[in-house]
Order: C-alpha cells, then sequence, then structure tokens
C-alpha cells in the first residue's frame, strides 16, 4: 500500500538534517509548507518554501502559541483520501493534503533540566506540535509522521526507491513511534508539574523514567530485568553512590529500597541512631538505640539466623565500630547516607559486599507513587506516606500505656507499617523482639512473632521468650478477639492497631480483661 507523498509540512525546534532533508524534498518535488523558524532557514539555503501562514491566510501570532492550529494544517493532514465526504470537504473549504508531516518539539525536557524557571518551562509546552504529529499518526494509511530526526534518510530512501511514495509499514511503524515521543512529551510535563505542585494524580504516567542499569536477571535467572529511576530524585537506591561490591541485583534493589525507607522512618534528630535489617523485603531485625553499633547490635539479636545475607540500612553515619560488627557476618548490602574513613576501610576488607552511600535520607512524608504490575495490567498507588504521629492516638481500654509502652507502641506502628501483611511485630525497649510476616492468618503471624521471640532469647542465653513483657502492634485491626489473646498469652501488656472491626468492643473486653493497655491508630497500614 503505497501513498505518493506532493506536500509536506516541517515544523522543527531540533533543526539538525534540516537542510539536508529539505533539498532532498525539493528533489523529489516535494512541496514544502514550514513555520517560522524553520522556513528561514530552508530559505536561506535555497530551498522553496511555502510559509504556514502564507498557505492557511492566518498569521503566526501570540508569540508563536498558534502557528498551525488551524483546519487548513489539520483538514489536510486528517482528511481520509479515500473518502467521497472528506474529498467534498477539502474542495469546499480548499483544503490542500499534506502527506508529510516533519515535527519535533519545544524543548520541554530540556528546559526543566537546566533548571529553567516556572513560565519558561510553560512557555515550552508544545502544543500545536503534538497536535500534528497526533494528527498525522492517526492518518497513518495516508500521511507519514517523523518526530526523529534519525528517521529522515530512511523516508527519503523510500521516498526515491518508490518514485516519492511511502509504505504502509513505513507509515505505521513511524505512526507508532510518533505517539511514543508524545506520551513521553506530556508524561514529562505532568511529572515536572507534579514536582512543582508536590502532588500527584492517579493518571500521571508514572512509568516514564530512565533506565539505569540493565540487571544480569530478575527474581529468579532465568527471567531478563532492568532499573529503571524515574523523575523524581529521591533519596535511595536510584540516587545513590555505590562505594564497594558487586552489582546489585533485582532482588537486591528491591531488598535494599525496603530497608532504606523503613529505616527512613527513623529521624535521627528525633530516634537517634536506627537500624534496620532486611531479608526478602521484610525486616527480621529494627532497632534504635543511644549509638549506631548498639542499634545494630540488637536490630540483629531479633533473629540472628534470617539475618545472614541481609541488607542493612542506617539512618546516619556508618562508623568503624557498626563496621566491625556488621563485617563479622555475610551480609549483602549496606546502605547509610555517609561512611567515615574508618568504617569504609573495614568495609574494603570484605570485597563483594555492597556499599551504598545516599548523602541524606528520604522525606518519609512526601508524597509519591508506587505501581504494581499484574499479569495483564498495573495498578498505581499513592506511597503510604502517612503515619499515625501521636496526638490521633486513642487509648481504648481502662488501663493507659506508660510512657516507655506508648514509645514502643509507636516504634512497632511504623515497624509494622514495612511488614508485609499480616503483620505482628512485637518490641521491647526500643527494638524489635518478635516479626511475624507475611502470613494469610493474622493469628498465625502473632504465633510466628511470638515463637520468633522465643528463639532470640535462647539465641541470647535467656530462658523466657522476649515478647514477655513487650508490646505488639498489628498492621491492620484484630477481626476477633483470638489474634490479641495470643498476644497476651506471649506476654505482651500492650497493644497497637488501627481498631475499626465491627467486634471492637468484644476486643477492647478481651484486652481489658488480661490487662492490657491498647491503642487505636484509626489507620491501617496493608503492604502485599
Ligand atoms: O506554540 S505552539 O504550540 N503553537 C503552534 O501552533 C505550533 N506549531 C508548531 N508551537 C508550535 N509548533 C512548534 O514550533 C513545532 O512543534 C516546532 O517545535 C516549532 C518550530 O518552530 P519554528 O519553525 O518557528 O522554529
Amino acid at each position: 500500500d503505497l501513498q505518493p507523498v506532493s506536500r509536506a509540512l516541517i515544523s522543527v525546534s531540533d533543526k539538525s538534517g534540516l537542510v539536508d532533508l529539505g533539498k532532498a524534498l525539493a528533489a523529489l518535488d516535494v512541496e514544502i509548507l514550514s513555520t517560522g523558524g524553520s522556513a528561514k532557514m530552508l530559505m536561506e539555503a535555497g530551498i522553496a518554501v511555502t510559509e504556514v501562514a502564507d498557505h492557511t491566510g492566518f498569521p503566526e501570532m501570540m508569540d508563536g502559541r498558534v502557528k498551525t492550529l488551524h483546519p487548513t494544517i489539520h483538514g489536510g493532514i486528517l482528511a481520509l483520501r479515500d473518502n467521497p465526504d472528506h474529498a467534498k470537504a477539502m474542495q469546499d473549504h480548499e483544503i490542500g493534503g499534506i502527506d508529510l508531516v516533519i515535527v519535533n518539539l519545544y524543548p520541554f525536557e530540556e528546559t526543566v533540566a537546566k533548571g529553567a524557571d516556572f513560565h519558561t518551562c510553560i512557555e515550552n509546552i508544545d502544543i500545536g506540535g503534538p497536535a500534528m504529529i497526533r494528527s498525522a499518526a492517526k492518518n497513518y494509511g495516508f500521511v507519514t509522521v517523523v518526530v526523529d530526526a534519525g528517521d529522515y534518510q530512511a523516508v527519503i530512501d523510500e521516498l526515491t526507491e518508490t518514485g516519492g511514495k511511502t509504505s504502509i509499514e513505513l507509515r505505521k511503524r513511524l505512526a507508532a513511534k510518533a505517539y511514543a515521543r508524545t506520551g513521553a512529551y506530556d508524561a514529562a510535563i505532568s511529572n515536572w508539574y507534579a514536582a512543582q505542585l508536590g502532588e500527584d494524580y492517579p493518571d500521571r504516567l508514572v512509568l516514564a523514567g530512565t533506565r539505569q542499569q540493565i540487571l544480569r536477571y530478575g527474581e529468579n535467572p532465568h527471567q531478563s530485568a532492568a532499573f529503571y529511576a524515574n523523575d523524581e530524585k529521591r533519596i535511595g537506591v536510584a540516587t545513590a553512590t555505590q562505594v564497594q561490591g558487586k552489582e546489585l541485583s533485582y532482588n537486591n534493589f528491591n531488598d535494599t529500597d525496603a530497608a532504606f525507607e523503613l529505616v527512613a522512618e527513623f529521624d535521627p534528630k528525633v530516634s537517634g541512631p536506627a537500624c534496620a535489617i532486611i531479608k526478602h523485603a521484610n525486616p527480621c531485625g529494627v532497632a534504635m538505640a543511644p549509638t549506631l553499633v548498639d542499634a545494630y547490635k540488637t536490630a540483629f539479636a531479633c533473629d540472628t539466623t534470617s539475618a545472614f545475607g541481609g541488607i542493612i540500612a542506617l539512618n546516619q553515619t556508618l562508623d568503624a565500630a557498626t563496621a566491625e560488627e556488621i563485617v563479622k557476618i555475610f551480609t549483602e548490602v549496606i546502605i547509610a547516607p555517609d561512611a567515615d574513613d574508618a568504617a569504609k576501610e573495614i568495609i574494603a576488607a570484605k570485597k563483594n559486599l555492597r556499599l551504598l552511600l545516599t548523602g541524606g535520607l528520604p522525606d518519609p512524608g512526601v508524597p509519591g507513587r508506587l505501581v504494581k504490575s499484574l499479569a495483564s495490567g498495573y495498578l498505581i498507588q499513592d506511597r503510604d506516606n502517612a503515619l499515625t504521629a501521636g496526638p490521633e492516638l486513642k487509648v481504648v481500654t481502662k488501663r493507659a500505656p506508660s510512657e516507655q509502652e506508648l514509645k514502643d507502641l509507636k516504634f512497632a506502628f511504623t515497624v509494622a507499617k514495612h511488614v508485609k501483611s499480616n503483620a505482628i511485630v512485637y518490641v521491647r525497649n526500643g527494638a524489635t523482639v518478635g516479626v511475624g510476616a507475611g502470613q494469610m492468618s493474622r493469628v498465625d503471624s502473632s504465633k510466628i512473632a511470638a515463637s520468633k521471640s522465643l528463639e532470640a532469647a535462647q539465641n541470647a542465653g535467656d530462658s523466657v521468650a522476649w515478647a514477655k513483657g513487650s508490646v505488639v502492634a498489628s498492621d491492620a485491626f484484630f477481626p476477633f478477639a483470638d489474634g490479641l489473646l495470643a498476644a497476651a498469652e506471649a506476654g505482651a501488656t500492650a497493644v497497637i492497631q488501627p481498631g475499626g472491626s465491627m467486634r471492637d468492643d468484644e476486643v477492647i473486653a478481651a484486652a481489658d480483661d488480661a490487662g492490657l493497655a491498647m491503642v487505636f491508630t484509626g489507620m491501617r497500614h496493608f503492604r502485599h
């Protein structure tokens, strides 16, 4: 299916290759329409050009905001050449067909990258260009659209070979490429706008990003994979500097992200040093302590078996004492805002150990988008950037939590936010002592967390499970009293949970009977 090209419209911001293209089209007897700057450059090279303004009878106006937005242009592009009604409309309104549309857009992305002010960025949003590109691509059956100077030669070659025609294969391929370009262009605009406002919208094209790395494989060796950085520039794995160690794997990226997002909940100015150890995207130990090395040691003590081959995230500069402790067992990745020289030297002895330095902590409260793939699509949602800080907490039992219990309850609930549901987290003195993750039943998660706390105690030479005298957090409400009773039986003295179950009264009564203090957060933190 070959279609003749007798009239082309050229409107390009990036003028590379323009003169050669114009010469080649002129040699093929193609009439050239063009906008201000493009027309000027072609004319100066001695190529015959008709200005779009002369073609439409309408001047370019409003500082160029309206140049090609005219029915003579869009009618000429969109008309179905084999439709008698369309042919009549063209005749009635003296619209000449435009068979080849060559457009590249105002450099919006480059303008943003240069750090231009708001107004300048807005002025660099191209309206007429994308409109022509989309019109031409829609009418791919008759019209050829070119958005990339890299495709000029292929079009010229085909026109030369066929005596001035293009093939349906080429037109379709270029149409698909054209929509990819206008899609990416609008994604760049919406990403920039969302960042300006600090707000987000469900329809934002979140998948726009830059490929940072082709990975050796995905979650398993038979899956191919790559890592893309989005345009948010959020402090984390995407922006970190890797000081040493092997290349990160797919699972390393996933786990390191989980580890760092969790530890970032603990602002060192408020919580002091904190450490999170992650395995399979779940924490196997999280702790705050007066020193970083103690935070690491207590986090490690929660589950010394699982911590092997784990990912360690720290909320402040890695020091020598902590590095000495960490290198005692095999660890995959350390991520921290910084590391001092002595610590770097200690880590350097472990060649494969990856050390990522981020220069800071991300703000857990800023909005953002999360994407989750389904086999047949993907889901988009806001990042869970909320946390119940304090005043919203409601004491629902006869006994109110003590000051230490309340501190531990908040810590436990914050950790639970980062544990796969159903999540149950036992905490004592600012450290997790048992984590139950990812079970289909909340009672099972409670039992696992309690048994983990016994294991932890035994590893440390204690006979009494560490859940005894702890507090417990649940990421979602207890639907029945059984989950709460399991926690009481394990020895928890206080509970934090969202509340909101139909049976809250029963659950509260059971807590009162067991002498527990319980607070409701009013906010759930499912994580799947
Ligand atoms: O301001 S616009 O959105 N309004 C228009 O009607 C229009 N038509 C083409 N920008 C418009 N263009 C863009 O002008 C093209 O996409 C191209 O990037 C640029 C080419 O302008 P010139 O040929 O004057 O350098």
